[in-house]
């Protein structure tokens, strides 16, 4: 039977995936942590604590524990004991997957293999590698480590013809696809902040649109993706209707970069106007671009991009991070 003791105890989770992860709230998470001392997570620099593997199966034991009608207190004092004689409880069913051949692989390590995987179409492994991820990464660890340059190779492969377009265009079917549906997963609450996320008109790219739209949603922000190659004016009236807070596009190829330049002067027609914030591989690549698009450039990665929002539009009920 496998042991707890068999865990890592290497931080690795964040309190809300270790939430999803075990099904325990994560005020009752915090509450065990204070009460009982039964869980140390580690603090990073800013001060979020981090789960290893060996904390979530504790915390399934302790769950199977409650639930066969034994209390905390009484369960944290059986573990106490047995971990006080230097031993660890045997792991319970549904706790985090046991050192399987990539339990440990780094986010570089999982995207190398996520592309393999798709070279040889294979949606099972594939889709195994995005689990495994959500389970072992941060969502933007998930979307700038894992997927990106998984997609990059992909680019680089096609543009060296080692790989057809069509496998290529699979692929990144493949992984939008999946985008589509963890963005469907978090609710969308009506009450919260709204933005609008799209592409650029004449912009084909939108998998980086859809991953901002993700990261949003995943901060609790109400969050329309319209597509892409959206026609400004069409925008604008929606907006007049819809009234969102903030209106982002993106652009990934210069000729739809430019197409940015009329968007400030557009949205004059709205009172009040939303925010107009912007971004996209394009004015990475060209940083004169910025120079030629009113509104506010939302950086380079995501990362800063959600930095800037919540700090434009504050999400709904935010408070500092635990
Ligand atoms: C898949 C792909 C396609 C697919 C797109 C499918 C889709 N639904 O998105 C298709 C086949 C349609 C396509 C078409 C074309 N493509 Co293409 N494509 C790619 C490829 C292989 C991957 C793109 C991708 O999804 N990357 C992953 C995403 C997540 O990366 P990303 O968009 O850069 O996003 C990251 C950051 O930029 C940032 N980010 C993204 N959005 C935002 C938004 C904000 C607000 C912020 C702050 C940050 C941010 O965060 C993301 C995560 O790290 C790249 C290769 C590569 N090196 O990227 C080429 C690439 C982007 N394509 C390129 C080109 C040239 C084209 C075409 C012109 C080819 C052609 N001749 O027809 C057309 C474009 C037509 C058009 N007008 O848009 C070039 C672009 C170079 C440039 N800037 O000019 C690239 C780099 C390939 C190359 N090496 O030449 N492409």
């Amino acid at each position: 039977m496998t042991n707890i003791a068999d865990y890592s105890d290497q931080p690795r989770y964040t309190i809300k995936h270790v939430s999803a992860m075990t099904g325990i709230k994560t005020v009752t998470l915090r509450a065990w942590e204070r009460r009982y001392e039964v869980l140390n997570p580690r603090r990073a620099d800013n001060r979020y604590r981090h789960y290893s593997d060996r904390d979530v199966a504790v915390l399934h034991w302790l769950k199977s524990r409650l639930q066969s009608g034994v209390s905390i207190s009484m369960s944290v004092r059986e573990l106490l004991q047995i971990t006080d004689e230097g031993n660890w409880p045997g792991a319970v069913a549904g706790g985090p997957p046991l050192s399987g051949h990539r339990a440990g692989a780094t986010p570089a390590q999982i995207s190398h293999l996520l592309y393999q995987a798709l070279l040889r179409k294979d949606e099972v492994e594939s889709d195994n590698l995005l689990r495994q991820s959500l389970a072992s990464f941060d969502l933007i660890t998930i979307l700038q480590d894992v997927i990106t340059p998984c997609l990059v190779q992909l680019g680089e492969a096609w543009y060296g013809k080692e790989i057809s377009i069509a496998l290529e265009h699979y692929a990144s079917a493949f992984i939008r696809g999946k985008l589509l549906t963890l963005l469907q997963s978090y609710p969308n609450h009506r009450n919260a902040p709204y933005i609008l996320v799209g592409g650029a008109p004449n912009e084909q790219h939108d998998i980086g649109t859809i991953m901002m739209a993700v990261l949003l949603r995943s901060q609790g922000y109400r969050v329309e993706y319209l597509g892409t190659n959206l026609p400004l004016e069409d925008l604008v009236d929606y907006a007049r209707d819809e009234k969102p807070g903030m209106i982002i596009l993106t652009a990934t190829v210069r000729e739809a970069a430019l197409q940015l330049e009329r968007m400030q002067e557009l949205l004059k027609r709205l009172r009040p106007a939303p925010i107009f914030g912007y971004g996209g591989f394009a004015f990475a690549y060209d940083p004169l671009l910025r120079k030629r698009v009113r509104g506010v450039f939302l950086g380079e990665t995501l990362e800063t991009a959600v930095e800037k929002i919540t700090g434009l539009l504050p999400p709904a009920g935010s408070k500092p991070g635990s």
